[in-house]
């Protein structure tokens, strides 16, 4: 088995063993988490009781994992109307950890763990950061803020169980992100892509070149991010940028993880069993169609969630991975079913403006979506930074980068839109998720 995973170039870590299980017994386990956990919600959560009795089922009637799509949807409003403690399926004096989300409005989201769901949770972050080619000897700077943001902690507890070193420095503080990781080597960073891009361009000013220095991997997520900003990040940087991803409801990162093979996201789904469904009328969709990514815990002890729908769109790809693994892999999120907006009749999603914008030469990829509207009519503006050297240009190179730029979005979501050129530095930086939409509309 060791020579297997060695062979497979995979890092070796005992922990990962699932990732590699013959898909018969991954079934096999699946099936029996799935019975216990449907059991274990609706003896102990009154709303998810209520909802199978509604439809006359009880948990006796899953006896296969397709059985999975008689049960009933958990949506986030779900979480707020039994806000704060309503889901729970654990007596308090299980529960060891809570965690909420800010939520822009209103109360926050509260979701909770017993120690069990803790060490499940270190369980899937060792085999993302695993499958990120990390091991005990790596410096892991951690850079996700530590909080009620399940992030910082849950990469923190991760990391350690791994065997690797962590700085726990937390989010921001930039010129100090630099120095530390300068200063003890780190070999990998934890952040969101955007920070890290704010972390790339503040470094030259230190005198720092995040080439020269020991990184070798980023673990980015907790936000979309394309394939292009992938590109711009490894080549600036010189490392390897891996995507992972995950959600507060069902446990905070560690849902799924990217390998070396960077094409599509593993889930470890052993613990989180996913499905693809289409968001208007909620059917099972075929491996490989695309639509809103639906997770139910197997293993969560303290709030189980059975079919949470995410709002996240995705595909799975079932076919096999060259690293081994036998866990099925999502593509890559770049976008939520909530994130879109309609211009002119035309559906837009931020993901698809970045990937028009940065496959132009002369833009820095920072940008902002502006949605402004007159009376019924909307509107949007499209800001990018454009990089120091062809701001200093002439006139008439920033008009003919303006052009190529509005042809470029056209082309993929035609209909045209209003650019503008703007200075460097001067669109707003995140040291947490990045805010690409600035919806300005009146109604
Ligand atoms: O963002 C958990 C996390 C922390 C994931 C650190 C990865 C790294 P929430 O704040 O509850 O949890 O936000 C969850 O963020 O439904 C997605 O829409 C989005 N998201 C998270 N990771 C990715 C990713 C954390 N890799 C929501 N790509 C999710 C795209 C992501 N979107």
């Amino acid at each position: 088995m060791n020579e297997f995973w060695h062979d497979a170039g995979c890092v070796f870590h005992p922990v990962s063993a699932p990732d590699y299980l013959p898909l018969p017994q991954l079934r096999q386990l699946q099936l029996h988490r799935l019975r216990a956990v449907v059991e274990r919600a609706y003896d102990h959560v009154a709303l998810f009781r209520q909802r199978m009795d509604e439809r006359g089922i009880s948990p006796a009637a899953v006896q296969t994992l397709d059985d999975i799509a008689r049960l009933p949807f958990t949506v986030k409003v779900d979480l707020r109307d039994t806000y704060p403690f309503g889901l729970f399926a654990s007596p308090m004096s299980e529960v060891v950890r809570l965690h909420a989300s800010s939520g822009t409005t209103g109360k926050p989201i509260v979701v909770a763990y017993t120690r069990e769901d803790l060490r499940v949770w270190a369980e899937v972050m060792v085999r993302c950061f695993a499958a990120c080619g990390l091991d005990r000897g790596d410096i892991i700077q951690n850079a996700y803020g530590y909080g009620l943001f399940t992030g910082g902690l849950g990469a923190h507890y991760g990391a350690e169980a791994l065997g690797a070193t962590v700085i726990p420095i937390s989010g921001g503080n930039t010129d100090r992100q630099i120095m530390l990781m300068k200063d003890f080597g780190a070999t990998a960073l934890c952040c969101t892509p955007s920070y890290f891009l704010r972390i790339i361009e503040r470094a030259p000013d230190l005198g720092v070149d995040i080439r020269e220095l020991p990184l070798k991997a980023g673990v980015f997520g907790a936000e979309p991010w394309t394939d292009e900003m992938r590109k711009r990040i490894e080549s600036a940087a010189d490392i390897k940028a891996y995507d992972i991803y995950g959600l507060s409801e069902i446990i905070g990162p560690g849902v799924g993880n990217e390998c070396r093979e960077q094409n599509g996201l593993h889930i470890f789904e052993d613990h989180f069993y996913p499905e693809i469904v289409d968001p208007e009328t909620l059917q099972p969709l075929p491996d490989g169609c695309e639509g809103e990514l639906v997770l139910t815990t197997l293993s969560k002890q303290a709030m189980p969630m059975i079919r949470y729908r995410t709002r996240d769109i995705t595909a799975l790809q079932t076919e096999p991975c060259p690293c081994g693994r036998t866990i099925r892999r999502i593509r890559r999120i770049s976008r939520r079913s909530d994130d879109m907006f309609i211009i002119r009749g035309v559906n837009v999603y931020p993901s698809q403006i970045e990937e028009a914008l940065l496959a132009v030469e002369g833009v820095a990829p920072h940008y902002q979506i502006v949605l402004t509207n007159d009376g019924a009519m909307d509107d949007v503006e499209v800001q990018v930074e454009v990089t120091p050297d062809v701001f200093s240009d002439t006139v008439g190179a920033m008009e003919g980068l303006r052009r190529k730029l509005s042809a470029s979005i056209e082309r993929v979501i035609n209909i045209r839109v209003n650019l503008r050129l703007v200075e460097p530095n001067s669109i707003a930086r995140s040291e947490g998720k990045a805010r690409r939409v600035l919806d300005q509309r009146q109604r």
